[in-house]
């Protein structure tokens, strides 16, 4: 991507106003990349400012950001070179920025080579128990003793991570992936990170393979899968995500189908669904193979590895839900119209009504009246949807104060929890009788500041409430009386990810 297209492009924008690309050189490329693709401080394109809205931009601009190194420029540049940051900012390249092999090697950092650390954690702890507890407001994430809530250890991540980290080897090891594409392994027995890469410019989620080998990684930019080396995190295969006709698609999300050893893959901009083998060799006649120089002898192949089965759908799929028993996926294009495919027929069976934009991939589900019913939060909408997912027929809509992101439980729990995530309740959470579907109580942990996520400790007992607020806390309730028992002050915690129940995969948390 050349500077020159930049240059135009900004000046197209506004030929009279103040020259935003030469402002921004001048103040902003040594942080964030001559090219905008991040350096030590994120990425600045549309695509990677997650929830940051151009007013919000401006402000930052102007006055920096509290607990990072951005500094506030409102006595350098001006109003008007500061709206013309903002626009340039959020102007889409005009072209999709070249993060290959070379590109992806060349980021690679090895802090501790494989095998090179102790195998004994430096703490006494339920290793089954511990939380990684991610702290959006600075940056940093916890590592937190499910049994006495003592931190155990705090340490800086990369800039903006989203998504849940994903846990290996019985826990020891802990995947983050930032929004900037950067993904970091941690050693939790170590307390240190043993690699880290940038796999994607933009990207969405990873997902790590069961066995512990592999990492996938799903990105927006550019259009592509990563499959990275789960020891060392070095690139093993990049995906194209293209289409039969050649057509190009961000990616959506992947995620882990174990008995399968296979990753899920939803596409973003092309009709289909990817069922991609990890296992090594793949399944004979799995799926169709990607590469052209497909291996006829039937010899092993390493450019035969990874193959992908096509599902074709009927709409381009956001997140999405995967049934406990990995047969059926749930997935919601944003425009309402959910589909259900099923992975074993290879095509979508049923269609559910899901006007209420869900975070499907926030989907729970549990036993109820001899079924099972999957209950999701809806982003637009102030209710809980609720499906028999047997039959895919709507069982519920529970009215809630407000749209919700996440909803919670636990296979030992009574209740599941999800939180009032936009309006003025967002200080409010509700906790929902999973037999009766109904709301027995509505706390408010810290009235007027947003509570949100949920998680439970492994053996169900207790329940972590994240106060998203820079002067946040995390609170721990006892989930059967719903009293608070605990609160430990942290800054602007969003998800908190417990070993048993991710690793277990239990029916109550994400996957
Ligand atoms: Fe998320 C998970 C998509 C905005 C915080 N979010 C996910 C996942 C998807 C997703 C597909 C599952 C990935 C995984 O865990 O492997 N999120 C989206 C969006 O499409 C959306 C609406 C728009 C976007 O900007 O991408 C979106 N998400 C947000 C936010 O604004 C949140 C609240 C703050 C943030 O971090 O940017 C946010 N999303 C989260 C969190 C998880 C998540 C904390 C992990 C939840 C979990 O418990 O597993």
């Amino acid at each position: 991507m050349g500077m020159s297209l930049q240059t135009s492009q900004a000046q197209a924008a506004d030929p009279t106003g103040p020259d935003a690309n030469a402002l921004y050189q001048q103040h902003c490329a040594s942080c964030h990349g001559a090219d905008r693709l991040g350096g030590t401080g994120p990425a600045l394109l549309p695509e990677n400012m997650g929830r940051l809205k151009p007013k919000q931009a401006a402000k930052v601009i102007a006055e920096g950001r509290a607990a990072t190194q951005m500094i506030g420029y409102k006595n350098q540049i001006d109003a008007a070179g500061i709206q013309a940051l903002v626009d340039y900012i959020f102007t889409p390249l005009p072209e999709i920025p070249r993060w290959g092999e070379a590109e992806i090697l060349a980021s690679h950092i090895q802090h501790h080579p494989p095998g090179s650390l102790p195998d004994k954690p430096k703490f006494q702890a339920d290793i089954d128990n511990l939380f990684i507890v991610v702290e959006l407001g600075d940056h940093h994430a916890t590592l937190l003793d499910g049994d006495s809530f003592e931190p155990i250890h705090r340490f800086p991540t990369r800039y903006a991570l989203h998504g849940g980290p994903k846990y290996a080897e019985g826990g020891r090891y802990v995947y983050f992936a930032s929004r900037d594409g950067w993904i970091s392994k941690f050693d939790t027995f170590n307390l240190t990170y043993v690699a880290e890469v940038r796999a994607g410019i933009n990207s969405r989620n990873l997902a790590v393979s069961h066995d512990g080998r592999f990492v996938m990684v799903a990105n927006y930019l550019p259009h592509n899968l990563v499959i990275l080396d789960a020891a060392t995190l070095k690139p093993v295969k990049l995906i194209e995500a293209r289409d039969l006709r050649g057509n190009s698609s961000r990616v959506s999300a992947v995620y882990t189908a174990d008995p399968r050893s296979s990753f899920i893959v939803a596409l973003k901009d092309v009709p289909e669904v990817w069922e991609i083998s990890y296992q090594i060799p793949p399944p004979k006649g799995f799926g169709q193979w990607i590469h052209d120089h497909r291996d006829d002898s039937g010899e092993q192949n390493e450019a035969n590895h990874f193959p992908i089965r096509r599902i074709l759908v009927e709409d381009y799929l956001d997140d999405f839900f995967l049934t406990q028993d990995y047969s059926q996926i749930a997935g919601t294009a944003r425009g309402g119209e959910g589909q259900v495919v099923d992975l074993d027929l290879g095509r979508v069976v049923a269609s559910i009504d899901l006007p209420g934009m869900p975070h499907l991939s926030s989907g729970i589900s549990w036993p109820w009246n001899n079924t099972t019913v999957l209950a999701t939060p809806n982003i637009r909408a102030n209710s809980i949807s609720l499906f028999d997912i047997e039959t895919w027929q709507p069982v519920k809509e529970i009215e809630t104060l407000g749209p919700g992101f996440f909803m919670r439980s636990h296979e030992n729990s009574p209740y599941a929890w999800v939180d009032v995530f936009f309006g003025k309740h967002s200080d409010a959470m509700h906790v929902i009788d999973k037999q009766s579907l109904e709301i027995v109580k509505t706390l408010r942990p810290a009235p007027g500041k947003t509570s949100a996520h949920v998680e439970f400790t492994k053996d169900g007992r207790y329940a972590l409430v994240s106060i998203w607020d820079l002067d946040g806390a995390l609170v721990i309730y006892d989930a059967k009386t719903l009293e608070e028992i605990k609160r430990l002050p942290m800054k602007k915690p969003s998800g908190k990810y417990n070993v048993h129940n991710k690793l277990s995969r239990s029916s109550g948390t994400s996957h």
